[in-house]
């Protein structure tokens, strides 16, 4: 069964499907393999992808773009307070601190969290994949930045949640890029590591992976990224020159009206990809405000000089990239370029002069989607690090703790430099237990890293050693702990890392699988013949307390809401064919009357249903214009009425026909 992948953009998502020979990239109805990441609300419907982009100039306060800014994300963030700005629509901060979206649906003012807008971009992506595969689709993965938080991950897994999907895995855009390559090259060195540096210049964000190669084997080098640089830099830099331009020339000012600004957006952002295949170019745009129409000019050059400052950081991911792998430029083998903004001719001479050499586009960005591969970045407890940069997923590992009684343990990031989230991801209790001796006891703590990237705590046992007389068993202490049954004894070889570790500060111990950290019931210390220890191992309760993620009772009503949503979506779209059924009705049946149903009716019955079909017409114009789908259905059955007799004598003839031919064919 083929995987599908998800690759959610701050502007374009795609869609592609994993198959034996390679990665497909799903077409949408519109035959285009980018779908906007649009949803925008209407009186009657939502409309999503790229009908949503098409109602964006015409319902711009209710049409939600960027969607990938938001998600995980605290209303507080100033990075989001910054993108807030120039956003069409309205944003307050909720009550759990998230932002909430607002928007006129249905005819009223709603309020939407980002998770569930991008629930609404996901099931979209989904139904695309249906249409396309022609099955039901659930199970898939899906793409995200490298430096997604860990709140931000919980999110996007409560938006698929939303949308009826399972996501297998989030994947790294970059990492899964570098994988396709990986497959994609059939001429990978045999020993010598070459090494390959792809960038991902995006519409918000750019990010930067460096791997190694040699057949059959793939390292990631480096990671390093840019959270706000991106192609909409660019737009806003032509914004600004042409506003200021306007403001001096025609003497307006778009920045006191939302649509102008809006408009003169979209434009440059037009012009921007104009330039890209052209030294220059023009921009109009007619009656901008004030019934004024505005023109304006740029050359390539001067472009470049305005960008100047945007241009300048990029650079700064590349480096970071290089020196994090530990090489140098010459040690860089092929420069692979993914994103559509970075076809800015400026954005590719930048990356041009740092390596050296021509980047490639070999890989377009979409080819990469549905593999999956994963690291994350987390870190956890008393500031030992559990989990390093770059750990392999899943993973499970072990924390000591000596204590005498309830104690919390916070899961947080290593490192914030590059991250604007709070730090602390979730708290967990673990409590209460009461330690036998009164002092501190032995309490091991199993941390997961699952395939997400997302860490938790899994469960906690408190272990205390008593001296015990054990019988002698006939069973030698080499059974294996297994999966399914738990058994009383483990080998006593299992590697005790907490061994080192000083009081209060926690041991890790590195777990290889799921399956081989089972906690088992008892741990015999089987020493040939010194008194029998038991350590005797006793569950310790384990709550969670989430900072992010939707707790089950809201997803389970956001689950609920999108279902309602999409029925009501549906049923629109579905009165839409109905009415379109009516119209196509009208003219055909007109057509046959005038033409090959003439034989076959009789002078009143024709000008019957003529007149009948011209009522229909006027009537689809005006009261009939915004119907039921129940009223198109009744009008389709009442025109059908009188044309059926007409159609059946027709076919009748021609079946007829169709005999007497066969019988001279066969004469
Ligand atoms: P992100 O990676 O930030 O999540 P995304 O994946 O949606 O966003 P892409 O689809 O890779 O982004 O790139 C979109 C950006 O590329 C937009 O800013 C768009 O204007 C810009 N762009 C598209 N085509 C061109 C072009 N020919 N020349 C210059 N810029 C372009
Ligand atoms: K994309
Ligand atoms: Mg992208």
């Amino acid at each position: 069964m083929s995987v599908v992948g998800f690759d959610f953009g701050n502007e374009n998502c795609l869609v592609a499907v994993a198959r034996q020979r390679g990665i497909d990239v799903v077409l949408n109805d519109e035959s285009k393999r980018e779908t906007p990441a649009i949803v925008c609300f209407g009186e009657k419907q939502r409309f999503i992808g790229t009908a949503g982009a098409a109602s964006t100039m015409t319902n711009p306060k209710n049409s939600i773009s960027q969607i990938k800014r938001l998600i995980g994300r605290p209303f507080s963030d100033p990075e989001l307070q910054r993108d807030l700005k120039s956003l069409p629509y309205a944003v307050s901060e909720g009550p759990d601190g998230f932002p909430l979206i607002h928007a006129r649906y249905l005819g009223e003012m709603r309020t939407f969290t980002p998770t569930q807008v991008l629930g609404m971009v996901l099931s979209n992506l989904k139904e695309i994949a249906e249409k396309n595969l022609n099955t039901a689709v659930v199970d898939c993965c899906i793409g995200i930045p490298v430096y997604f938080t860990d709140l931000q991950r919980r999110a996007v897994l409560d938006a698929a949640t939303i949308a009826g999907l399972h996501p297998l895995r989030l994947f790294h855009e970059t990492t899964a890029t570098a994988l396709a390559y990986g497959i994609y090259k059939t001429d990978l060195p045999e020993s010598d590591q070459m090494n390959v540096a792809f960038v991902d210049v995006g519409h918000a964000s750019m990010q930067v992976c460096i791997v190694g190669y040699k057949k059959g084997q793939l390292k990631v080098l480096a990671h390093a990224f840019d959270r706000s640089l991106g192609g909409r830099d660019f737009d806003e830099a032509l914004f600004t020159h042409f506003a200021a331009k306007f403001k001096d020339e025609y003497k307006i000012d778009v920045y006191q009206n939302a649509r102008a600004c809006l408009r003169l957006r979209a434009a440059c952002e037009k012009l921007k990809k104009v330039l890209s295949a052209n030294p220059e170019a023009p921009l109009n745009i007619e009656c901008l405000m004030e019934e004024k129409d505005v023109r304006g000019y740029i050359k390539r050059d001067e472009f470049e000089q305005i960008s100047l400052p945007i241009l300048d950081r990029v650079k700064k991911p590349l480096e970071k990239a290089l020196h994090d792998a530990g090489l140098s430029v010459e040690n860089v083998h092929t420069v692979e370029v993914i994103g559509s903004a970075s076809r800015i001719p400026s954005v590719f001479k930048i990356l041009t002069e740092f390596f050296g050499k021509e980047p490639r586009r070999t890989m377009n960005a979409s080819e990469c989607v549905s593999r999956e591969t994963q690291n994350g970045a987390a870190d956890s407890q008393q500031s030992t690090l559990v989990f390093p940069r770059g750990n392999a997923l899943p993973s499970i590992k072990s924390l000591t703790f000596y204590r005498s009684e309830t104690f919390s343990v916070d899961v947080q990031y290593a490192e914030t430099d590059g991250l604007v989230a709070p730090a602390k991801i979730s708290s967990y209790t673990i409590g209460p237990f009461q330690a036998t001796k009164g002092e501190r006891a032995k309490v091991k703590v199993k941390t997961r890293l699952n395939l997400h990237g997302i860490v938790s705590v899994e469960s906690a046992t408190l272990l205390e050693e008593e001296e015990v007389e054990i019988p002698v068993s006939k069973e030698p202490a080499t059974k294996m702990d297994t999966d399914d049954a738990p058994s009383d004894s483990v080998p006593p070889s299992t590697s005790e890392a907490d061994m080192n570790a000083q009081e209060g500060n926690a041991g890790v111990e590195n777990g290889a699988s799921d399956a081989g950290d089972k906690p088992s019931q008892m741990e015999t210390d089987s020493k040939a013949d010194a008194p029998k220890r038991k350590v005797k191992k006793s569950n310790i309760p384990v709550s969670e307390l989430v900072h992010g993620g939707l707790p089950p009772v809201d997803l389970q009503k956001a689950v609920e809401k999108e279902f309602e949503m999409a029925l009501q979506d549906r049923v629109m779209e579905e009165t839409k064919d109905k009415k379109n059924a009516v119209e196509a009705y009208v003219y055909e049946m007109r057509n046959k009357l005038l033409d090959k149903y003439q034989e076959f009716v009789t002078e009143p019955e024709r000008e019957e249903l003529l007149t009948k079909l011209q009522q229909v017409e006027d009537w689809l114009y005006e009261d009939g214009e915004d119907e039921t789908k129940g009223v198109y259905i009744a009008k389709l059955e009442e025109l059908k009425k009188q044309g059926d007799p007409i159609e059946q004598r027709y076919k009748e003839s021609t079946e007829r026909g169709s005999v007497i031919d066969q019988l001279v064919y066969c004469a």
